[in-house]
């Protein structure tokens, strides 16, 4: 008899349409997760090197503000430009381009060099989200703007450029490739449904909570059962909703309750300031009405089985289809026992 806990199987990402491979039984294998020493992160409240810190000079020679909250900027290296002028290419069908204009924001989420979101408060949370609803705001006025992208790249194994505690927001005038994919998901969910896809699959996880990390009065985390990163998470708004600006009082600081409370259950999985890349995904702006489109946020951390060891995305991965061996249920388990007193805070 076919079970989703001892056999190879695919599962369906009803969110992107991808498939991913599943292998539980390969988790069978000696388990090797040895405590290692975790490494030293261990950082001044200020650093002089550091681009983002208050009053210090960035790259192209500008002097940040001795700003004492959050403190957001244009991307001195944008990957996207405002003023890129319209064009295409097109050669036989063959060879084919699109200019791309766009804009490139920098948040740091505090003046403090040494911290990271879990180790701020829920207030110092909420500022940011503030923060996060300014900018989309301001950025969505821009009627050639149709996606904003709001994430962060956290730790040295993501690629981050620095570990002062900061998030960056893209924005251009098309739909990025998993935004078009979950856009047409949610729209076929939608039409032929009349509700949200995200909605419908939430009330089911909180039927079978066996993949529901925790939840509040506004938000639920899940392991979303078509999980390719071994600790992925999905933080899903109980109420349909498109964009963070809908965001009520209440929803606002229940928000940073999710936040606060994620991203400390990960740093204590491996007593490591834990890496991921995070981010909200939302309905694109200035292109017409997106009933379908829920309201979320995905976090990719890398990590398996330690502090250091990471998944990698590799081989068949790459070739063929995303590959898992611990089950999104197995991984749930394991998040939902954490304690959400962060480690360096007891
Ligand atoms: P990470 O999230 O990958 O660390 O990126 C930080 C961004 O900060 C990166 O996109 C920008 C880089 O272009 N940056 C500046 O805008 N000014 C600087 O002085 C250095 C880095
Ligand atoms: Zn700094």
């Amino acid at each position: 008899m076919f079970d989703l806990r001892e056999h190879p199987h695919t599962r369906l990402n009803i969110l992107n349409g991808d498939r991913v491979l599943v292998s539980p039984h390969r988790s069978k294998r000696p388990w090797q997760g040895k405590m290692e020493t975790p490494p030293v992160d261990e950082r001044p409240s200020f650093d002089p090197a550091c681009y983002l810190c208050p009053g210090n000079k960035r790259a192209d020679g500008t002097i940040n503000p001795v700003y004492t909250e959050t403190f957001v900027f244009t991307n001195d290296f944008s990957a996207l430009l405002s003023n890129t002028p319209e064009g295409n290419v097109n050669v036989g069908g063959l060879l084919q381009a699109g200019s791309e204009k766009g804009i490139c924001r920098v948040l740091s989420f505090s003046p403090d060099h040494s911290l990271t979101l879990p180790l701020l408060s829920v207030a110092d949370l909420e500022k940011v989200i503030e923060v996060w609803k300014q900018e989309f705001n301001s950025i969505s006025a821009d009627p050639a703007i149709k996606n904003i992208q709001i994430f962060e790249n956290k730790g040295e194994m993501m690629g981050c450029s620095n570990p002062h505690p900061h998030g960056q927001i893209w924005a251009q005038a098309s739909l990025p490739l998993e935004i078009t994919k979950e856009t047409k998901q949610q729209q076929e969910y939608f039409t032929a449904n009349g509700r949200s896809l995200l909605a419908d699959y939430l009330q089911l996880e909180l039927r079978e909570k066996e993949r529901i990390v925790f939840e509040n009065e506004h938000f639920a985390v899940v392991v979303p059962f078509w999980a390719t990163w071994p600790y992925e998470t999905l933080v899903i708004s109980k109420r349909h909703i498109q964009t963070i600006l809908q965001f009520s009082p209440a929803e606002h600081s229940a928000f940073a309750d999710v936040l606060k409370r994620l991203t400390t259950r990960y740093d204590n999985l491996f007593n490591v300031s834990f890496p991921y890349s995070a981010g909200m995904h939302q309905s694109p702006v200035n292109d017409g009405e997106h009933p379908e489109w829920h309201w979320h946020m995905h976090f990719y951390p890398p990590l398996l089985r330690s502090a250091t060891v990471k998944k990698f995305m590799v081989g068949y991965e790459m070739l063929a289809n995303a590959q898992r061996d611990v089950t999104p249920e197995w991984a749930a388990e394991k998040l939902r026992e954490l304690s959400e007193v962060h480690y360096k805070q007891i």
